[in-house]
């Protein structure tokens, strides 16, 4: 009897297998930031080959601020809409692990489970707040996040799973050698690549830290506060992945508020031109197939 007439070669190549091929072409792979079931949608039909669940814009779409706020579960179940929307290899921001290597080590595993590529875990204490607000961003002993991201390494169920680990070293101003250091420590642990992150308003720190490490490890950033860097630059540097963090909820936070403010005063009619037309959902939201469903298996 044959109960299994699948080739298991067809369609089953593991996500973290899709994310680690991106991470290694020659061009970077850019990854757009998405927050929920909508903005994976978007950015899979812009065509983005991986997403970004990005944990400020999965808090911000709580009504919730970027400092640990959100529990876990409820980020991860965002994290499942965006799988399931998009059908991209997702990297889902772990921030620091939620405490110590065995609740970061769980969160990895529950990603794993609802269909994530992998996760990225910062080396800053809990609770952490975002890297752009205040100057207080204070980093766990190098020893400690090691063993996070070792914990996090053996306990994924498939090891084509993708653990990032980010250092949080310039954010904190400890400098490009406090960066490199921890990275290669990181490096030496397990981490399928490193996330480095500046939040000056050129790429300096970025071209310092490339200019040491090389190629030791893939390289991801996310050129929120350098906008204006020319792309050909990330080439040059030899840049794995650039993250698009938080421009498409940047995006929405806008349009909203434009949109309230004029349905508040002046009516429905002065922003009809500017908001996309329900047929554009219908269209992005793929109602059509339910359509053709119908037919094959409605009764
Ligand atoms: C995020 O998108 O949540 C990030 C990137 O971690 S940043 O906001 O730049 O810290
Ligand atoms: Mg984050």
């Amino acid at each position: 009897v044959v109960i299994l007439d699948l080739d298991p070669a067809v369609g089953h190549e593991h996500v973290g297998i899709q994310l680690r091929h991106l991470l290694a072409t020659f061009e970077p792979t850019l990854i757009m930031e998405a927050h929920d079931g909508l903005s994976a949608r978007v950015a899979a039909d812009a065509g983005f080959r991986a997403l970004w669940a990005s944990g400020l814009c999965m808090s911000t779409t709580l009504g919730l601020r970027d400092s640990d706020e959100a529990s876990w579960t409820e980020r991860l179940t965002l994290v499942a809409r965006i799988v399931e929307a998009a059908n991209l290899p997702v990297l889902v921001d772990g921030d620091s692990g939620y405490g110590n290597f065995s609740t970061a080590r769980r969160f990895a595993l529950q990603a794993e489970q609802i269909g994530a590529a992998g996760i990225c875990i910062e080396d800053k204490r809990f609770p952490k707040t975002n890297s752009f607000v205040g100057d207080n961003h204070e980093l766990a002993p190098v020893g400690e996040f090691c063993g996070k991201i070792r914990a996090c390494r053996d306990a994924a169920r498939n090891p084509a799973f993708v653990v990032v680990a980010r250092t949080e070293a310039l954010i904190a101003n400890l400098g490009i050698d406090e960066a490199l250091l921890r990275s290669e420590a990181y490096r030496l642990a397990g981490a399928d690549a490193i996330f480095i992150h500046s939040r000056k308003p050129t790429v300096e720190e970025i071209v310092a830290f490339m200019t040491d490490w090389g190629d030791r490890l893939p390289v991801l950033i996310a050129p929120t506060t350098y906008p204006q860097t020319p792309m050909s630059m990330y080439a040059d540097l030899g840049i794995a992945g650039v993250i698009w963090a938080n421009q498409g909820m940047r995006a929405a936070v806008k349009a909203m508020r434009t949109v309230c403010r004029l349905l508040s005063t002046e009516g429905a009619g002065a922003v009809e031109g500017m908001i996309a037309s329900l047929d554009d959902v219908f269209t992005l939201m793929d109602y059509a197939q339910l359509t053709l469903d119908e037919q094959r298996y409605g009764s």
